[in-house]
């Protein structure tokens, strides 16, 4: 009925545990696992399955998790859940990863950055363990289902958790999926391109690869004030002179795109696409791994830009257009419908030989309509207009300096 059809040699595999939607990281937090849910719903009702293969994520074993992260720090995660963390944080080895109070702390933090107290970024919830080897399972099933050639393109919006590092969960990310997978990639393919259009920098994939120039990564985020109170947006990291570790070989393999609030379509397109093309052309990656965070979509309830869905899908598009192996990750989105609008918009780009879908929502077809109906929920549209809620500070010979800085960079 919606055309939905699968187009001949292209296949596209996508990863999914429905467990994962039961997960609360706290009433104040953010992170929703709940768009998912809602994402799922949309793709569905557009019958998305009909173009694509879907598989049920498996959770990823301990031995995969520690080929990047810390022994220790997997053990913790593997057992950690509201009952043990007391008990577990009096074992000496774990005791060990408690980080310094630093003056003005609002939160007590445990080792490895992780907390019970509530306003925690990384808080500690029920069947938490679960759902950090679910989305990472889904994520290296995707992974293997490119490396063995099985598909072109695989997708988990599950996963794309950018910040965490080897031995540190940080900004709402425990188990780094998308290293373990750039990892995974490096035993077949010569060289990776990761993509990070989350609005926040791709801190810990850049840290993890800084010293590897057959990773090449490139993170476009909002840099700069948070806003009057001096505080800077998080995590802080990524300006355009941080271009990888200086005096090793993975110097130059790192890319920072950074970006002032209220950036509209037509310029990160042009900032998108000036950058994309020139590091695909000089890098001449085997395979792009792609993390779409949401939370650079206007209205996000954490973002500071003003893009809108379909600009947000271009990036999609301008990737797939390469035609290498590629996955597609999730990350950040705060504001659910229109997470779930975006992610089954991509999910629609990448199989469905790219056609869009209608603008009218199959309101009948989905189980909770009422998220995406109303004026404030977007009228039934999978493209509602967003507000401008940011001041745009974007100008454009800013935007042309820094294209052309990031272009001398390539020639190294
Ligand atoms: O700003 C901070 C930290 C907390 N202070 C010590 C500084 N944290 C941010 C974290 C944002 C993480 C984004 C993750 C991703 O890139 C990938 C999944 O999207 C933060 C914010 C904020 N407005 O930036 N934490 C919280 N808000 C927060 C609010 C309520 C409860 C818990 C956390
Ligand atoms: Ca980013
Ligand atoms: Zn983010």
């Amino acid at each position: 009925e919606y055309g939905i059809t699968r187009p001949k040699g292209h296949k596209v595999s996508f990863h999914y545990n429905s467990t994962v939607e039961d997960m609360h990281f706290g009433k104040t937090h953010p992170m929703k696992p709940w768009r998912l849910t809602l994402t799922k719903h949309l793709v569905l009702g557009y019958g998305l399955q009909y173009a694509m293969d879907t598989y049920e994520a498996v959770a990823a074993g301990i031995d995969q998790v520690r080929t990047f992260h810390d022994p220790d720090y997997v053990e913790f995660l593997s057992q950690v859940s509201p009952q043990t963390f007391d008990k577990l944080c009096q074992v000496p080895r774990f005791r060990n990863h408690v980080p310094a109070k630093h003056e003005g702390d609002s939160v007590d933090l445990g080792p490895f950055n992780l907390s019970t107290s509530p306003g925690a970024d990384c808080p500690v919830f029920d069947g938490m363990s679960k759902y950090l080897f679910l989305y990472t399972g889904a994520t290296l099933a995707a992974t293997n289902q490119l490396t063995t050639n099985q598909s072109d393109i695989a997708i988990n919006w599950s996963g794309g958790l950018h910040h965490a590092h080897k031995s540190e969960a940080s900004g709402f990310c425990y188990i780094n999926d998308i290293v373990l997978s750039i990892i995974d990639m490096l035993r077949i393919y010569p060289r990776v391109l990761y993509i990070d259009i989350d609005v926040h920098h791709g801190d810990g994939v850049e840290e993890a690869f800084q010293r590897q120039p057959r990773v090449m990564t490139l993170s476009y985020h909002r840099y700069g004030p948070y806003d009057d109170t001096g505080h800077k947006f998080f995590p802080g990291t990524g300006d355009l002179s941080d271009v990888g570790l200086k005096g090793t070989v993975g110097e130059h393999f790192a890319l920072n795109v950074p970006i002032g609030s209220g950036i509209d379509d037509r310029q990160y397109r042009y900032l998108f696409e000036s950058v994309t093309g020139k590091a695909i052309d000089a890098f001449k990656p085997s395979a792009i791994v792609l993390q779409c965070g949401a939370d650079s979509l206007g209205g996000d309830r954490l973002g500071q830009f003003n893009i809108n869905i379909k600009q947000h899908g271009e990036c999609v598009n301008f990737v797939k257009k390469t035609g290498l192996p590629l996955l597609i990750l999730g990350g950040g989105g705060y504001t659910a419908r229109n997470v779930a609008r975006a992610w089954c918009h991509e999910t629609a780009l990448a199989t469905n030989n790219g056609a869009h879908l209608s603008d009218k929502i199959p309101l009948d077809l989905v189980p909770r309509p009422e998220a995406f109906m109303g004026r404030a929920h977007g009228d039934g549209q999978l493209f509602p207009k967003f507000q401008k809620d940011h001041r745009n500070e974007c100008v454009e010979s800013d935007l042309e300096m820094k294209v052309k800085k990031l272009d001398e960079e390539l020639k190294y």
